[in-house]
């Protein structure tokens, strides 16, 4: 007998409402409602390869409902890939099962990227659709020739993110992305008529998408509808109209099912009306064949590329980039001209000099900008402007969407063969701070520019003055947050950042010139996190630790002390990050416990105790203030004169 479309689609709303009962938590709903869409997307359209989920030619599948994870586990067991097996469905949201309650990239090889946070995913797949194009462009239709698809909640379509999202799409033309919006009208409050009126249709064709819609339970109609969407040159988002826990006969269409177990009266009531009279996590034979079939349209296809791939030119230059192992050979001779000729510039522009080495070096950086290309300095000759027109360009025109230039950034490298970067004020970063979030739990290499990193912005007053960010920032588990202090440790820390595969950075950089302290650049010290800068003339009795603008500060404090016949080191400490992972023997040798220590950073001295214990912790704990930079720091009391008394106190103490 052969297997129909609604045995299959009933297979993912069993394994959801079963899974999600054994674990006693969970979102049966969204996978119940979205079955039949899954079963036609994957058995007639969705290009995979079960036996390689990292072909770098698949489509890429984004659930952006992350709450409906079983949506994913299902249909990943159920087309044979090796992860997850049944047991692991079984174990469902238990610690250390690979089906965790959100989908996440690091635990299966199958899922394209992690989420949950409502809205990113989409934004994410806007990023991997650039990708794509970038890389066709780049590499022609023999090598990269894949689409985008995801599965979005009416949460995902509500987020402010969808708006930036959507926008950057429509306008970057993305017609290779085709969103399945799960149109159930129900969140998790209720009807979603609780809380919008939103003509989401017309957002999205006023956005330059095409839209359509379909029965979401009728397989014809939903193929009718994405075969529409295929021939269409815009990205698509397809309504399906749904019911929530389709299958359910007490609870479908209404939120219950939206993140609970059905209940065990319930799915006895659900086996009969679907005719499903299998045991939990048993699917029949002829049931798992049908789905296991989808996937052998993918292997042929994944065969006749690698063939290509064989034959290709440019396939070693393909490998290279797709391998995200990047040359650091820029550098050296980057520093080696640092040093025969330094400069007095702001890190900012430091960054945009180590850039222009960097990019001309390595094809898979792809830069951008929220709107301030002019302020990050984050273009540079090797990067033409990437628009619908022309995508093998490398720049970015991101707008004014941090959150979404963020969030498209981790789609990219998640993608593959692309590292990006893109800037914006540090300020900002409060912005994007969710997709930076994602970035580090997503493990991607990530590179945030962030300029006007302190006071030092002057003028432009308390709103646009970071003063919690940086260390805010570095609460974020694996995120690099680099301050350097002049052009050799912003060359270096861009190295680090480059080369660093499964973690972001972000780059705190100034809008004010410094000067390049630097002279020795026998190694990149900057990778250590901290180091001494400058040792002690006199007699230690201080040590002064100070990270970006205030490194030539700490110097200037330790030339007043020297005077009155104090030892001071000075320690840059351009990464707390780096600097944590050092060898303890180090770090005691670095900053010991028996000298006093000092920080020195414009921003939040809470947190600073970690390094100097009962030392001094000179910073700003308040908001900032208009005016001058050179007032502002007399003003904040970050100046050699207002800081050194302040030492020379508390060593007479
Ligand atoms: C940014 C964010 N805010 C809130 C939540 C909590 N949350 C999870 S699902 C959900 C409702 C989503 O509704 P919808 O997308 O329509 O999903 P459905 O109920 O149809 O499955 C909410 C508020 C979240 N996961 N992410
Ligand atoms: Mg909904």
């Amino acid at each position: 007998m052969t297997v129909s479309d609604q045995q299959m689609a009933n297979a993912i709303r069993a394994l959801a409402m079963d899974a999600v009962q054994a674990a006693n938590s969970g979102h049966p709903g969204m996978p119940m409602g979205m079955a039949d869409v899954a079963t036609v997307l994957y058995s007639k359209f969705l290009k995979f390869d079960p036996k390689a989920p990292d072909w770098a030619d698949r489509d890429r599948f984004v659930l952006s409902a992350g709450h409906g994870s079983m949506f994913a586990y299902a249909t990943l067991y159920l087309t044979g890939y090796a992860s997850p097996t049944i047991d692991d469905i079984r174990n469902f949201r238990q610690l250390g099962s690979p089906c965790a309650g959100h989908p996440e990239n690091f635990l299966i090889d199958g899922i394209e990227c992690t989420t949950g946070p409502l809205g990113q995913g989409l934004a994410m797949a806007v990023g991997m659709a650039i990708a794509e194009r970038h890389l066709n462009a780049r590499f022609g239709d023999e090598l990269v020739d894949h689409r985008t698809w995801v599965v979005a909640g009416d949460g995902c379509l509500m987020e402010g993110i969808n708006h930036e999202a959507v926008g950057l799409a429509g306008h970057l033309g993305l017609g290779r992305l085709i969103v399945f919006w799960d149109d159930n009208r129900i969140t998790i409050d209720g009807a979603t008529d609780l809380s919008t009126s939103e003509d989401i249709a017309a957002r999205y064709v006023a956005s330059g998408w095409h839209v359509e819609s379909c029965d979401g339970h009728d397989f014809n109609d939903i193929e009718r509808a994405i075969q529409t969407s295929l021939q269409d040159q815009r990205p698509s988002l397809i309504a399906c109209r749904t019911l929530i826990g389709k299958g359910s006969p007490n609870k479908q269409g209404t939120k219950a099912p939206h993140g609970s177990p059905l209940g065990a009266d319930e799915i006895i009531a659900t086996r009969a009306a679907l005719d499903w009279p299998y045991p939990a996590f048993e699917i029949p034979e002829d049931i798992l064949g049908a789905w296991r079939a989808t996937g052998e349209a993918g292997a042929l296809k994944h065969a006749a590329w690698r063939s290509r791939l064989a034959a290709a030119p440019t396939a070693a230059e393909f490998k290279t980039a797709m391998a995200g192992t990047p040359s650091g050979a820029w550098l050296q001779p980057h520093l080696d001209g640092l040093i025969a000729a330094p400069q007095k510039i702001a890190t900012r522009k430091a960054s945009e000099i180590a850039l222009t080495a960097a990019t001309a070096a390595l094809p898979e950086l792809l830069g951008g900008s929220a709107d301030l290309t002019g302020s990050n300095f984050t273009r540079t000759a090797s990067t033409n402007t990437l628009d619908k027109n022309d995508y093998s360009g490398r720049y970015v025109n991101y707008g004014i969407r941090e959150f979404g230039m963020a969030a498209a950034m981790n789609g990219m490298a998640l993608h593959g063969g692309i590292i990006p970067y893109g800037g914006t004020f540090l300020i900002f970063s409060d912005y994007c701070r969710a997709a930076i979030r994602l970035s580090a739990l997503q493990e991607t290499r990530v590179i945030y520019v962030m300029t006007h990193d302190s006071i030092g912005v002057g003028e432009d007053g308390p709103t646009h003055q970071p003063i919690e960010q940086v260390m805010s920032l570095r609460l974020i588990p694996n995120l690099h947050v680099y301050r350097p202090c002049d052009s050799i440790e912003t060359a270096e820390c861009w190295a680090l950042a480059i080369e660093s595969a499964s973690t972001p950075s972000v780059l705190a950089l100034s809008r004010q010139n410094l000067p390049q302290l630097r002279t020795d650049i026998s190694e990149n010290f900057s990778a250590k996190g901290a180091y001494k800068l400058r040792a002690a003339d006199a007699p230690r009795k201080v040590i002064l630790i100070a990270t970006g603008s205030e490194v030539e500060i700490a110097n200037a404090v330790a030339d007043k002390l020297e005077q009155q016949g104090i030892g001071a080191d000075v320690v840059s400490m351009p990464s707390w990050e780096r600097f944590d992972a050092q060898a303890a023997a180090y770090k005691s040798e670095l900053l010991p416990n028996d000298t006093l220590r000092v920080s020195i950073e414009a921003g939040t001295t809470m947190g600073w105790e970690r390094y100097v214990g009962e030392g001094l912790r000179i910073g700003i704990d308040s908001f900032g203030a208009s005016g001058p930079i050179d007032a502002l720091y007399d003003y904040f009391g970050l100046t050699a004169d207002k800081i050194t008394p302040q030492i020379v106190a508390r060593l007479g103490q």
